[in-house]
C-alpha cells in the first residue's frame, strides 16, 4: 500500500489533517509536541466509480456496484502521523528529528504549515498573522535534507572504504546504505549528476559540504513533497497568497490550501448523522434540525467551502497519488461482460498501481498465481485483448486470462 506520512513544525495541525482523513481517534491539543509516538491510520483516494458509466449500467442494470459513495470510489492508502520538527532538531532540539526514520518507509510528504501565522517557529501560540509561515518552508528542507545527510554521514567511512578495495560504485554502496529511504542507485546517480561537488568523479575527495549538498539533491529526486497551507479558516488572505506564490516560484514546489478543523468537524458531524456529506465536496447537506452554535459553525463553514472549492484535504490526498506519485486506478474483474467477480459482484476490486503498470502487473497485484500463469487481458469495455505489456490507463476495468497450471 502507499504511504504518505504527514509532518511539520509542532502545533500546524497534521495530527487534526490525520484525524480527518482517517477518523482515528487521536490526540489534538493546542500546544506543541502533542504528538510524541507516530500514529498510523487508513486514508483514502477518491475516484469516480466506473459503475455510473452507461456502458457498465446496461451491462450490469444496477443503480450502483454497492462498493461506492455517491458515484465515487474511496482506494485506500497509509497515513502517517508524525511528531513536530523544530529548527535544529537535528541538533536535538525539540524532540530531535530521530522520528524522522519514520519516513522511511513513506513514498510521499505532506507538510502541514500552519498558514494562519498564530503559531511561531517553535509551534508556541502567538498572536495571528505575526509568524511568517513561508519561513517555515525553508527550515522543514533544511532538516530534511540533514536528516538524509546524517543518514549518509553515519557510515561514510565505512563505504568509502567498501568501493575502495573492492571496486564496487559509490552509488550502489549509498543505496544500499539508504534503502529503507527507498532512494534507487539511479536516484543517487542523477543526485551526483546534478550536485554541485568539488570532484564528481572522485568519492574520496568528498567533503561534508559536499555530502550535504548530495543529501539535498537526493532527497528532491527521492521524496515527493506537498505543502498543506492548513488553517485557512482564519489565516490573513495575504498568508495564503504568499504560500501559494511558492508554488509558482520554485519548481517542484506544490502548495495547496486546506482547512483540516473544517473537514474534521464535517467529517465528524456526517458520521453523527446530522449533515450528508462526502469528502472532497464541495458543499455538503444538513440532515437534521441543528443547534444555533451547529449551525453558525457550519455556515462558516460552507462559506470557506464556496471560496476554496472544499476544505483541501481530500484534495491533497488525491492530488499527491495521482499527481506527484503519478498512480493509476484499475479495476479487475473476472466477467467482461458483467463487469463481475465470480460471485456476481460488479467492480468488486480497485487497485492502485505505479503509471507505466501493465496488465501483468495487475495480475500479480491480484494473486501472484493469477500473475504467474499470465496469457492475455481483455478491456472490458471495448473486449479488446490486451498483452502483457499494455500499459494500464487510469480507470481501466480488466479481465485477465491465465491459466491454473
Ligand atoms: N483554525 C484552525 N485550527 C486548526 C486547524 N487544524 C488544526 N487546528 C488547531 O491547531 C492546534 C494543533 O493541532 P494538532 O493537530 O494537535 O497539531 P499537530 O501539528 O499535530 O501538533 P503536534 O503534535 O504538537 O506537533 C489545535 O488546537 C487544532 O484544533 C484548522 O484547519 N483551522
Ligand atoms: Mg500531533
Amino acid at each position: 500500500m502507499i504511504t504518505i506520512a504527514i509532518a511539520g513544525k509542532p502545533n500546524s495541525g497534521k495530527s487534526t489533517f490525520f484525524k480527518a482523513s482517517t477518523l482515528a481517534d487521536v490526540a489534538i491539543a493546542a500546544y506543541p509536541f502533542t504528538t510524541i509516538a507516530p500514529n498510523q491510520g487508513i486514508a483514502y483516494v477518491k475516484v469516480k466509480c466506473p459503475c455510473k458509466e452507461e456502458k457498465v449500467q446496461q451491462a450490469t442494470r444496477a443503480e450502483s456496484c454497492g462498493n461506492c459513495i455517491a458515484g465515487f470510489r474511496f482506494v485506500p492508502v497509509e497515513l502517517l502521523d508524525i511528531a513536530g520538527l523544530v529548527r535544529g532538531a537535528h541538533e536535538g532540539r525539540g524532540l530531535g528529528n530521530e522520528f524522522l526514520d519514520e519516513l522511511r518507509r513513506a513514498e510521499a510528504i505532506i507538510q502541514v504549515v500552519d498558514a494562519s501565522g498564530g503559531t511561531d517557529a517553535d509551534g508556541n501560540i502567538v498572536e495571528i498573522g505575526s509568524h511568517d509561515p513561508v519561513e517555515d518552508l525553508a527550515f522543514f528542507e533544511t532538516e530534511l535534507n540533514l536528516w538524509v545527510y546524517g543518514l549518509i554521514k553515519r557510515n561514510w567511512r565505512k563505504l568509502e572504504r567498501k568501493a575502495e578495495l573492492e571496486g564496487t560504485k559509490i552509488e550502489r554502496l549509498l543505496a544500499e546504505q539508504l534503502a529503507g529511504v527507498g532512494v534507487t542507485e539511479e536516484q543517487i546517480k542523477m543526485a551526483i549528476l546534478a550536485s554541485d561537488l568539488s570532484d564528481r568523479s572522485n568519492f574520496k575527495l568528498w567533503t561534508d559540504e559536499d555530502l550535504k549538498e548530495l543529501a539535498r539533491h537526493m532527497l528532491k529526486k527521492s521524496k515527493k513533497m506537498v505543502i498543506a497551507a492548513n488553517k485557512v479558516d482564519i489565516a490573513p488572505e495575504e498568508n495564503v497568497r504568499n504560500l501559494n506564490a511558492q508554488s509558482e516560484g520554485k519548481e517542484g514546489t506544490l502548495v495547496i490550501p486546506c482547512s483540516a478543523e473544517a473537514e474534521l468537524a464535517l467529517r465528524t458531524a456526517a458520521k453523527n448523522k446530522l449533515i450528508a456529506y462526502v469528502p472532497g465536496e464541495g458543499g455538503f447537506e444538513t440532515l437534521q434540525e441543528l443547534t444555533e452554535q451547529q449551525k453558525r459553525g457550519l455556515e462558516r463553514i460552507r462559506a470557506l467551502m464556496q471560496t476554496y472549492g472544499g476544505t483541501g484535504v481530500q484534495d491533497i490526498i488525491n492530488r499527491v497519488v495521482f499527481d506527484l506519485l503519478d498512480y493509476v486506478v484499475a479495476y479487475p474483474v473476472e466477467d467482461e461482460h458483467k463487469f463481475t467477480d465470480s460471485a456476481g459482484r460488479i467492480l468488486p476490486d480497485a487497485f492502485l498501481l505505479k503509471r507505466g503498470s501493465t496488465a501483468r502487473d495487475l495480475a500479480f497485484a491480484v494473486h501472484s498465481d493469477i500473475g504467474k500463469g499470465f496469457l492475455f487481458a481483455i478491456d472490458a469495455r471495448t473486449k479488446l485483448r490486451l498483452g502483457e505489456k499494455y500499459a494500464l490507463k487510469p480507470q481501466d476495468i480488466i479481465k485477465v486470462v491465465y491459466s491454473s497450471r
